[in-house]
């Protein structure tokens, strides 16, 4: 049966999904399990860059965090708690294999070991992020992911985390949204290791996705599970032209190929998209392409991971007439867009979150919608998808987040539909289990349906939280 066909409107006002689609919820390393220089791991980029003034609001750094490292027991029995299907977390790279290459560090590697364990051993199934950031730093004194050699290093990587727990974890992806390392982290700077260079951004982007070909043939060539699935996460989104004028239309055909394309045409069709090619030859030459590489990347993928936030809504040139204006905080530099510089980033329509992004959950739709047009029924499962506000618990102790709640809600009808519209849908993830250190903004944003006392370290579950358990353990998504 289609999973079409089994998404269905239930008599008792929910919206029912597969029996078998997997709930869970998503965290990655440097956010939330600190310990960063406990049990022999070394700095990463995201060590360096946090301690670097200015770089991370209030100077946060995820030294400690949502200490995690420690608490793995007690957050393993609030996901068990939730009924949560399946955990999403990512290895830390500096933590197992500290210097990027070498020997495995064997205190690194068995937090994983336990964290696995004790997720299986609550009937939670561990899903398995080989990157989500955290590049060792001394890969990046060696030029980082403008180094080829880089990738090769991730694959060694990927075969080490392999070997140790491959007879235990059945989904695994190689990196999470190669997007923000390459353009945020080589063209904005706003991100680790805080290069501005364009052409090193595109450079990046290429070996990131070399490394994920390599890696999935690493992960193959290791002793996996024999249902054992592989997967990509990228960040890819709906991109709307603000009108119908050429120009905003090819502002939007602009954007669309530097977010979504340059990541699905390689690794879904084997090819780099020739109009981005074509955009960015002023900047490079793309040379860094070579012989081989396209086939390596479009080594086949089981699974494709899709983080889903907002739309995007993008035009050209000066402002048609009375356009919103953009949150500051709501759209990414020109520079995180090599070859686009001139595109204009405006707000789309919608209530905004606590990070200025618009909740709209029509484009969740539309995104899943369009890969399987334009990409086949490769399955889907969303890998993250939330929403920061700024909770904080009221004198009872409790936390009520009703605009989180909406947000989830919305996104999870809109899921539901694209299941209705036939797409091969297989999970969601929220984002995030744990408020956490996130990124540049430090603790100031908070995402988590588990709130965190960075003080105390306690763990408080919002009113998110309950909704999501009362999904997953009351068969669907309510009705209103
Ligand atoms: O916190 C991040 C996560 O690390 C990657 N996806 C987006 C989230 C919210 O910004």
């Amino acid at each position: 049966m289609t999973s079409a066909l089994k998404a269905e409107a239930s008599t008792e006002g929910r919206l029912r999904f597969p029996p078998d689609f997997l709930w869970g919820a998503a965290t990655a390393a440097y956010q939330i399990e600190g310990a960063a220089t406990e049990d022999e791991r070394t700095p990463s980029i995201w060590d360096t860059f946090s301690a670097t003034p200015g770089k991370v609001r209030n100077g946060d750094t995820g030294h400690v965090a949502a200490d995690h490292y420690h608490r793995c027991g007690e957050d393993i029995a609030i996901m068990s708690d939730l009924g949560l299907k399946a955990y999403r977390f990512s290895v830390g790279w500096p933590r197992v294999r500290p210097a990027g290459s070498g020997p495995v560090n064997p205190a690194g590697m068995g937090f994983y070991d336990r964290l696995v364990d004790g997720l299986l051993a609550a009937g939670i199934r561990p899903v398995l992020t080989l990157y989500h950031w955290d590049l060792p730093q001394e890969l990046e004194d060696a030029g980082g992911w403008t180094n080829r050699d880089t990738a090769y290093r991730f694959a060694e990587y990927a075969g080490l985390v392999a070997d140790r727990l491959g007879d235990r974890v059945g989904l695994w992806s190689t990196l999470n949204e190669p997007w923000c390392s390459a353009f945020l982290g080589y063209g904005s700077g706003e991100h680790a290791p805080g290069r501005t260079d364009p052409a090193a951004a595109l450079t990046a982007a290429h070996h990131l996705l070399l490394a994920h070909g390599l890696g999935v043939q690493a992960l193959r060539a290791a002793s996996l599970r024999a249902d054992a699935q592989v997967s990509l996460v990228i960040n890819p989104t709906t991109v709307r032209p603000v009108s119908n004028a050429p120009g905003d239309v090819d502002a939007a055909r602009r954007i669309d190929g530097l977010i979504n394309r340059i990541f699905l045409d390689p690794v879904l069709r084997g090819h780099y998209p020739a109009d981005v090619q074509a955009d960015t030859a002023h900047l490079t030459g793309w040379n860094f392409v070579r012989n081989g590489d396209l086939a390596t990347i479009a080594t086949p993928i089981d699974l494709l991971g899709v983080n889903y936030y907002q739309p995007m809504l993008v035009g050209a040139g000066e402002p048609p007439g009375p356009v919103p204006v953009s949150s500051p905080e709501a759209v990414r530099p020109p520079s995180a867009w090599p070859g686009s510089e001139d595109v204009r980033f405006l707000q789309p329509p919608g209530p905004l979150t606590d990070m200025g992004w618009s909740v709209d959950a029509s484009g969740l739709r539309e995104l899943l919608g369009r890969i399987r047009r334009d990409y086949g029924d490769i399955p889907l499962v969303i890998t993250e998808n939330g929403a920061a506000y700024a909770d904080e618990p009221d004198p009872a102790g409790e936390v009520h987040d009703p605009e989180r709640v909406r947000y989830l809600h919305e996104h999870l009808t809109a899921a539901h539909e694209a299941l209705r519209d036939g797409v091969d849908l297989r999970g969601y993830f929220a984002w995030s289990l744990l408020d956490n250190f996130e990124w540049a903004y430090g603790y100031s944003k908070r995402f988590g349906i588990v709130h965190v006392d960075y003080t105390t370290q306690r763990r408080t579950l919002k009113d998110s939280a309950y909704w999501y358990r009362d999904v997953i353990t009351g068969g669907g998504v309510p009705v209103t």
